[in-house]
């Protein structure tokens, strides 16, 4: 039997990640120590399904063989050059990159943030040095509610105190609009010196929140009749979580091999991707734009030691190949309406759950309860207990956000862990 006194495994690592970590989340308390597709395993060796994927970053499962094995090739090879010399790796990937997406140019960096940094500077030299913007008032118009990573320039346009407060003094050229708003934005485009607006096509940290079906298409014709940069932050709902290689990709499903003929595709001028790019395997992301706007960059005006590097090329040319050859972006597309029409029968006669919203596998629920209260986090908690990780975004807003490998059953498995487990809260 075990002693009460003795900490189990789990307690112990949690105690020193406490102790010396700095506090900056407050994660649900498991300690994972395996990941294999779409389970994870704790340190006393219990499974879970994974329905977080690292914020979308392990959309192709954990540890994906072929990934991994990719990783693994190169890492006995080389693993980094800077970017003073060239490398075997990476003109080979900013081609194979280039045609994946449909560009001209790939500017490749690291961090989901990074990226989003090189795009407010790309879109800013572009601006000052292809139309003549002064650079005192050179401006990028962002939504309200927006998340696009937390370094000081980024969180300059937050409206998130929490993610703000205390970290001043802060970036200026930048205007909030309200999201899915097309006057707001035609409004804010009267501005002339406008460069960019920098948008994400649905609202991860916000709540899963997505705009009408016209949303992308009329702010991206707005921002063309004005001669302004269209930048999709597609970190999170990229690599096929919404049911399309991109979720400015609607309604397609050829995993970036079509010639963009689809109604419903809504090219961004600037696009940014990042997590699982590479798979949740290394840290890799990039910034993609045609001649006209990524010619302003120059030797000596942008870089970064790991941007580039030849490992994370060879991870995320696996990682994309994955994509295309399991069909990722069909299989989320479809398991993504299963899973929203089960959950809406739930809610049919739910007292606790008010709805479900989502694309493909980028699905949130929201919670009947204050913002405030701490019912989603008791969810989530009991969620864990019956195997099955999830962790509120908002207050009473609960992120479901699976590996894209999963299967129908698996899926009906978590269906009914989840509406069992919040049954318990009715
Ligand atoms: C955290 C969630 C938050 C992102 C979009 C850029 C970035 C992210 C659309 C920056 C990162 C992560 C960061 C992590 C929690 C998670 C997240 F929505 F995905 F859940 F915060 F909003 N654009 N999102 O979602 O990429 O620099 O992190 O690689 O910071 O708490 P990064």
């Amino acid at each position: 039997m075990h002693d009460s006194h003795v900490k189990s495994a789990s307690q112990s690592l949690m105690d020193l990640e406490n102790k010396y970590g700095a506090h900056n989340y407050h994660p649900l308390p498991v300690v994972l120590d395996r990941g294999e597709g779409v389970y994870v395993w704790d340190v006393e060796g219990k499974r879970y399904f994974d329905f977080l994927s690292a914020y979308s970053a392990v959309n192709q499962g954990h540890c994906h063989p072929s990934i991994v094995g990719a990783l693994k090739e190169q890492a006995e090879k080389i693993t980094l050059t800077s970017r003073a010399f060239y490398n075997s790796k990476l003109g080979d990937y900013d081609k194979y990159m280039a045609e994946y997406f449909g560009y001209d140019k790939i500017l490749p960096m690291n961090t989901g943030a990074e990226a989003v940094e090189t795009a407010i500077k790309i879109c800013r030299k572009w601006a000052q040095e292809t139309k003549g913007y002064p650079e005192i008032s050179t401006k990028i118009i962002v939504a309200e509610n927006n998340f696009h990573g937390r370094t000081t320039t980024i969180i300059s346009f937050s409206n998130d105190e929490d993610a703000r407060a205390g970290f001043g003094p802060y970036t200026p050229g930048f205007e909030k609009i309200p999201y899915n708003d097309l006057a707001a934005l035609e409004k804010a485009l009267e501005d002339e010196h406008v460069a960019g607006f920098l948008v994400e096509p649905i609202q991860g940290e916000a709540g899963v929140v997505t705009p009408d079906a016209n949303y992308l298409r009329e702010a991206r014709a707005l921002c063309h009749k004005h001669d302004v940069a269209f930048i999709a932050d597609e970190i999170q709902t990229g690599i096929a979580r919404t049911g399309a290689l991109l979720a400015v990709c609607g309604s397609c499903t050829c995993e970036g091999h079509c010639e963009r003929q689809e109604a419903t595709y809504v090219k961004p001028d600037i696009l940014i991707l990042g997590k699982a790019l590479s798979g949740g395997v290394y840290p890799v992301s990039a910034v993609l734009a045609d001649d006209h706007i990524m010619h302003v960059i120059k030797p000596g005006t942008h870089g970064s030691t790991f941007g580039g590097n030849p490992l994370g090329a060879a991870v995320a040319m696996a990682a994309l190949e994955v994509v295309k050859d399991e069909k990722l972006a069909q299989n989320a597309r479809r398991l993504g309406e299963i899973f929203r029409a089960e959950i809406n029968k739930y809610i049919d006669t739910s007292k606790v759950v008010s709805k479900v919203r989502g694309r493909g596998l980028l699905n949130a629920i929201v919670i009947n309860d204050s913002p405030e209260s701490d019912t989603a986090w008791n969810i989530c908690l009991r969620l864990r207990d019956h195997g099955l990780l999830a962790k509120p975004t908002h207050g009473n807003i609960i992120r479901f956000a699976p590996p894209l490998v999963m299967t129908e059953e698996q899926l009906m498995q978590c269906v009914e862990i989840i509406t069992h487990t919040l049954n318990e809260f009715e």
